[in-house]
């Protein structure tokens, strides 16, 4: 689909995080009619949790699930328009990008506003399909520590930091820690669910 048909990537386009549901949301800031739906079931994975140690934990939960199964499986998809676990992998890779952009602009600059972005357009411009699974976890891997370790050394004042996105409103970075702690969860079920563990 062409973004100029679709219009402001954060008011348009088809539901794209490819989670549990048929119609699962979209992800992190794109505006979609069952977005609250989506925020508030990553939110409830973090309930009761410290969603840092979650993220912490995240490498690990997906390496003990892909651990010893073959490429060619970990490359198959469930259906031909839900992501294969290689898919899964380098959307993980590829949203710390702009999960540590946004960190550092929100302690940077607090109040600044958050930039949208099109994960299929990203999709096809990483060519998922092709990504080696374990390149991707490691790309995940290595952007993940160097973002906890940062938030680990944050002030209380820091932590209160955020941004504001058009659509959404403000938001902390306490609570964006919060949402992407939620959404490797989501994806690491997801990944269970097609590897069927
Ligand atoms: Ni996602």
């Amino acid at each position: 689909m062409n973004r100029a048909v679709r219009g402001p990537v954060f008011i348009a386009g088809r539901a794209t995080c490819n989670v549990l549901q048929p119609s699962p949301g979209s992800d992190i800031w794109n505006v979609m009619p069952d977005t609250s739906e989506y925020v508030a079931r990553l939110l409830e994975y973090t309930r009761g949790e410290d969603p840092v140690e979650m993220q912490k934990q995240t490498v690990s939960l997906i390496s003990n699930l892909v651990e010893g199964v073959g490429d060619e499986t970990l490359r198959r998809r469930p259906a031909a328009d839900r992501w294969s676990v290689a898919e899964i992998l380098a959307h993980l890779a590829d949203a710390e990008i702009p999960v540590s952009w946004r960190y550092r602009q929100m302690i940077e600059q607090d109040g600044c506003v958050l930039a949208a972005y099109d994960q299929d357009l990203w999709a096809r411009l990483g060519d998922y399909g092709s990504r080696s699974p374990h390149d991707s976890l490691q790309q995940f891997r290595l952007l993940r520590e160097a973002n906890v370790a940062m938030l680990e050394r944050l002030s209380p004042e820091e932590w209160q930091r955020g941004g504001v996105h058009a659509e959404r409103g403000a938001i902390s970075i306490q609570e964006f820690v919060r949402h992407v702690a939620g959404h490797d969860r989501n994806h690491v079920e997801q990944i269970r669910k097609v590897l069927g563990k």
